[in-house]
């Protein structure tokens, strides 16, 4: 029986988790009531009361409102340091965190006071033996010259951040909608990797699209490969990872952690991991998404150390530092 110990204890590396989204209950309170904003709540029990949602729709229509608490450069930075202290208890070695300016620059929030926030605690995570690290995603609801400006806007920050990606609501928001911003970010250097495959409809045709035509060096999701033999070929050839996040798949996607489909995939060789999306939405962080996964699927040790080692492997690491890891 693999223990919870054993997978707290096995290091780590999550690639796929939301700043945003690990905002607790209680802090979202506690910043509201700091910054004066009524989010329509008292306590955390009414708080935790609206984390209820069965989809992605009515899922983002509590998340965005919820960033209103989020104010001040210490905002940020309290919500990364509480997110990096979770996840240290649960084994993160490294970790690369999405974030989403355009959420907060609408709100009139300037982008200096989220990129010192969530930066500074990349810096402070070192104290903790955590390798922090930010990726920028665009809104994929928004229109393509927004994430062009958002880029721009950015340049004076290129050095703290890793790469880009894209989220939000991916209903008729396809991949190339947003090909000239992802051709900008890999001319400055930056990784991409964007979501594909969270909305169901169109899945393979967006999965295509990021694969074959954007080049993204990840896919977050994407898990509707396991439908079509050439294209989990395609996704071997090229080492491709894959970050899944069973929570999120139960909430939001299938009412199915997609286990069945996440133990194909890592038996057909595809580097896929675990990963937690908006832990304090769906029910857990990364060690708590492990769990999952074990106690509702047939899972060997051996393939729990897989799905590790792979996290190291598809980072954004250099091999000399993944040899540190693996
Ligand atoms: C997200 Cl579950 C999900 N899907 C798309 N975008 C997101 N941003 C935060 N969580
Ligand atoms: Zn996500």
């Amino acid at each position: 029986k693999i223990s919870r110990e054993f997978i707290d204890g096995l290091p780590k590396s999550e690639l796929h988790v939301h700043l945003e989204g690990t905002l607790e209950p209680e802090l979202k309170l506690k910043l509201a009531q700091k910054n004066n904003i009524n989010i329509g709540q008292e306590t955390i029990e009414d708080v935790e009361a609206t984390y209820h949602y069965d989809d992605l729709a009515s899922f983002l229509a509590v998340y965005y409102p919820g960033m209103d608490v989020l104010q001040t450069t210490d905002d940020f930075y309290e919500l990364a340091m509480s997110y990096l202290n979770k996840a240290k208890s649960q084994g993160v070695r490294h970790v690369e965190m999405f974030f989403d300016p355009q959420a907060h620059v609408v709100r009139g929030v300037p982008l200096n006071c989220v990129m010192e926030g969530f930066y500074q605690a990349c810096v402070d995570a070192r104290a903790m033996n955590i390798d922090a690290h930010l990726i920028m995603c665009f809104l994929r609801d928004m229109s393509a010259r927004s994430a062009i400006d958002l880029l721009n806007a950015a340049k004076p920050y290129r050095s703290k951040i890793l790469g880009i990606g894209l989220d939000s609501d991916e209903h008729h928001n396809p991949p190339l909608k947003f090909m000239l911003p992802f051709s900008m970010a890999v001319e400055q250097g930056y990784h991409i990797t964007m979501h594909a495959d969270v909305d169901q409809v169109d899945s393979i045709d967006h999965i295509k699209q990021a694969l074959e035509i954007i080049n993204v060096e990840r896919l977050d999701h994407g898990t509707n490969i396991v439908e079509d033999k050439d294209m989990v070929d395609w996704v071997n050839h090229l080492h491709l990872g894959l970050t899944s996040c069973p929570l999120s798949n139960k909430l939001i996607t299938d009412n199915d952690l997609k286990g069945d489909e996440i133990l194909d995939l890592l038996d057909e060789g595809v580097k896929i991991s675990i990963n937690s999306d908006d832990p304090a939405y769906f029910g857990g962080y990364i060690a708590d998404n492990y769990e999952a996964l074990v106690k509702e699927y047939k899972v060997t040790p051996e393939q729990v150390v897989q799905l590790a080692k792979n996290s190291f492997e598809t980072a954004w690491l250099s091999e000399k530092q993944k040899e540190m890891y693996l």
